[in-house]
């Protein structure tokens, strides 16, 4: 049968308004969710075989799982900063995890509240060790100092009073949560960051959950016995603090240990890791149940992330700063109107696309000249065409002397990584060249191999180029003098 022009206008006559009504015609409330150091492969949905987490991968099955989703310096208050600000670490000048959040810097939820909306936060902020007063852009801030603990915190009620309620962290601060969500008034849109502490060292999982995974074995991975041809600091890492060797955040008590029964410490560190992640499956759970209970599930944007990946043995190593891929991945995904269900994106996205992507999902002023990029585009086919490559930095501690100072570029399929010194000086590491189509694990650095001298030398010029555009040239790039790898263990107080 054949349809007549006509026909065909009064069918588009009759859809156009059918579309227009799937639009969101009020703005959504926004329930932000940040995990700390949680890697996207300890969640169900990005191919966990042994953490089970059915209430994020339902929110990943209701919304969209970005599948190469990076923090750009790998860092709690750092990556911290560039999530709130949509500013890389050099810009927002967090580049350590002992900076305030400068006071003045707009940020996503102080725009969504001079746009109406009533705002808090509940949780680990973590940019000021020793500040756990309110911060500007929420009506409502309850937190602590530093990295909280996973047991019987001490909280800042909104500035007006101290308490410490007794109890685990991830139930805590849902609890939190939900007072305040509860006390909402009708018609105003809210917006709810939640800052959970799981997974972040030290582990210590739920009572309930201690025993989850007794029965699954841990191996050191394959890449931490491959070290050949990596630089050397890889190697004087290993027996450190950040290392397979060293103390594993307490799980190991007697160290450096490099005996083949050491990886016991290792198997039961992570074991202790993934029972903090199943803590937090029950605190989304709650939350979801809360929205949809009262009648706020559909008009609710929640994205739920982490601010920066972990290394779990890979390289020989344990902690995050590097710019190998399980420190710098991290699980993002977006649930909400006007969003697609059950999308996978593959684009690379960073910590800074989550404020731009927020404000629009939310019909809000975007931030001024930030490094970051709405991904809503992304998910409708309609955006400009979108990044292919992108800055890694970071820059050496002396509190945690276990990793130089990093700048590095990642394309589509090449990373290319350098260790500057420090003082404009050539650098004296080996810099690393991954090939991540055809080695994923990293296991073959083709810096030195002269088949791939050209690549390297593109990569370089681009990375020289990615960082030049940011007035970053060798003179005014600055950072730490790289003071080496060391074997001392932090101060008690920092770790
Ligand atoms: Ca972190």
């Amino acid at each position: 049968m054949r349809t007549s022009p006509a026909a065909l206008w009064c069918l588009v006559a009759l859809l156009v308004p059918v579309a227009a009504a799937a639009e969101p015609t009020q703005a959504p409330n926004v329930l932000f969710i940040l995990c700390d150091d949680l890697r996207p492969d300890a969640l169900g949905c990005y191919g966990s075989k042994h953490v089970k987490t059915p209430q994020i991968d339902a929110l990943a099955a209701a919304g969209v799982r970005f599948a190469d989703a990076f923090c750009t310096t790998s860092l709690c208050s750092p990556s911290r900063a560039s999530i709130l600000t949509g500013l890389s670490a050099h810009r927002h000048g967090v580049r350590n995890n002992f900076t305030e959040l400068p006071a003045a810097l707009p940020h996503w939820p102080a725009r969504l509240r001079e746009q109406g909306y009533a705002t808090g936060y509940v949780g680990k902020w973590h940019m000021g060790e020793n500040n756990d007063a309110p911060r500007p852009g929420f009506d409502w801030f309850v937190s602590h100092t530093g990295q909280g603990k996973y047991f019987d915190t001490e909280w800042n009620v909104n500035g007006e009073r101290r308490e410490t309620p007794q109890g685990y962290y991830t139930t805590v601060v849902t609890d939190y949560a939900l007072d305040w969500l509860q006390s909402r008034q009708a018609g105003q849109p809210w917006a709810l960051c939640v800052g959970q502490k799981a997974p972040h060292s030290f582990y210590f999982p739920e009572p309930k959950y201690e025993h989850a995974f007794d029965d699954v074995r841990v191996p050191y991975p394959v890449s931490a016995f491959q070290l050949d041809g990596k630089p050397d600091w890889i190697r004087q890492r290993l027996p450190t603090w950040h290392g397979i060797y060293g103390p594993l955040f307490d799980w190991r008590k007697s160290f450096p240990d490099t005996s083949p029964e050491g990886v016991k410490d290792f198997e039961n560190m992570v074991h202790a890791y993934w029972g903090t992640v199943l803590s937090v499956d029950d605190s989304v759970g709650r939350l979801v149940d809360f929205l949809k209970t009262t009648g706020q599930w559909d008009n609710t944007l929640i994205v739920f992330m982490g601010d920066n990946g972990l290394l779990e043995g890979e390289h020989g190593m344990v902690d995050k700063r590097t710019m190998h891929e399980p420190s710098i991945r991290i699980p993002l995904i977006a649930r909400g109107p006007g969003l697609p269900a059950g999308r996978v994106v593959n684009e690379q996205v960073l910590t800074a696309d989550v404020a731009p992507s927020i404000l629009a999902a939310c019909h809000a002023p975007p931030l001024a000249d930030i490094d970051g990029r709405s991904w809503l585009g992304l998910l409708t086919g309609t955006g400009a065409p979108w990044r292919t490559e992108w800055l890694y930095e970071y820059n050496y501690e002396k509190q945690f002397p276990y990793t130089p100072n990093i700048r590095g570029i990642r394309t589509d399929r090449w990373k290319f990584v350098r260790y500057p010194h420090g003082d404009s000086t050539p650098d004296r590491h080996l810099p690393e060249l991954y090939d991540l189509v055809q080695d994923p694990g990293e296991l073959v650095n083709l810096a030195a191999d002269p088949a791939h001298a050209a690549t390297r030398a593109d990569l370089e010029r681009r990375l020289t180029a990615l960082l030049a555009a940011r007035r970053l040239t060798t003179e005014a790039d600055r950072m730490p003098l790289d003071e080496g790898i060391k074997s001392a263990l932090p101060d008690q107080k920092v770790r």
